[in-house]
């Protein structure tokens, strides 16, 4: 009472957790080491409080694996620095999967699957040329950029140990066979656990991929020190206005995240915009 202390928020260390008067002066020492600015405007992170689950019901401890640790703090890592926007579009696939179905014979001769993320790994790349801005990462001085005259795309894949991005160096050099094989190996090293760390490194952007799972839209995170991510999910035929009538379109959802810092609203509308027009139409990859 005397120093304004919550007694039921300090943990007591004596017999049957008995609060003591050292555990009131500790309290107060750490609370004031944690500053009167983050204490006064709440702008501290508030710690989860921990919760006994057994008193609710049959409980389990698992241990989280390697990946899902690093995962965890990778994410929080990203999450609290990045200030994020998503915006959404979908792009016409329509033409793109006609196209696909149409290589399946030389697919199989040539022993490789391709998949429409072979088609947006890329686009991603030759959208990165397009708009550089998406291809920078911020200097640690906080002043400048590092702009990067390299396009290596990450590629978020799922494995039973937990979520790990392999990069697919110099996609905008590649052409859809090649970045289809080099998926299909780097997944399968993946769900291996065979990648090497070399495997996981130097990547500009990432592509997430549900689209074979489901689901209709997520906002990924960005993938820092990388600016820009494009979260993908399934495509399904919709009826879209032509102009005279509906027609029934195949659309892919993209919800395109990116680093505030670094990139304005106008850039990410710019970027999204040359995407869909390069999915909804793969002449203009050629180009
Ligand atoms: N819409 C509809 N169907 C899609 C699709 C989409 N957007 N994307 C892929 N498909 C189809 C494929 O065409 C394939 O069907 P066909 O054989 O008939 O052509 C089928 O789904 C299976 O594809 P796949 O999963 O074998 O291969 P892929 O190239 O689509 O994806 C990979 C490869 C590695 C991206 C994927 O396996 C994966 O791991 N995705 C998960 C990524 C993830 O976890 N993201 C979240 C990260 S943040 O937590």
């Amino acid at each position: 009472r005397e120093l304004g202390v919550d007694l039921s928020k300090v943990s007591g260390t004596g017999p049957r957790g008995r609060v003591q008067k050292d555990d009131v002066n500790n309290y107060v020492k750490s609370a004031l080491k944690a500053g009167p600015a983050a204490a006064a405007s709440g702008a501290g992170i508030p710690q989860v409080p921990a919760v006994d689950f057994s008193q609710f019901g049959e409980i389990e401890t698992v241990a989280m694996s390697k990946i899902a640790k690093l995962t965890a703090a990778n994410m929080q890592r990203n999450w609290l620095n990045v200030p994020h926007v998503t915006q959404f579009d979908d792009a016409d696939i329509t033409e793109l999967e006609a196209f696909r179905k149409t290589l399946k014979d030389e697919a199989e001769k040539r022993g490789v699957r391709v998949t429409p993320v072979a088609f947006l790994i890329k686009a991603l790349a030759t959208s990165l040329q397009a708009n550089p801005e998406f291809n920078r990462s911020l200097a640690g001085d906080g002043e400048h950029y590092i702009q990067k005259h390299y396009c290596h795309i990450g590629m978020a894949v799922d494995t039973p140990r937990g979520l790990v991005v392999p990069v697919i160096k110099d996609a905008d050099q590649k052409g859809i066979w090649d970045i289809s094989a080099e998926i299909a190996t780097l997944a399968a090293s993946a769900r291996d656990g065979k990648l090497k760390p070399s495997d996981m490194q130097g990547g500009c952007f990432t592509l997430s991929s549900l689209g074979a799972i489901g689901g209709n839209g997520f906002t990924p995170i960005v993938n820092s020190p990388e600016v820009g991510i494009l979260g993908v999910s399934k495509s399904q035929i919709k009826p879209m206005w032509n102009g005279t009538e509906f027609a029934p379109r195949l659309m892919l959802p993209l919800a395109l995240s990116y680093d505030h810092r670094v990139i304005n609203g106008g850039d990410a509308g710019r970027f999204m915009t040359h995407l869909v027009k390069l999915l909804s139409d793969i002449r203009y990859l050629a180009l």
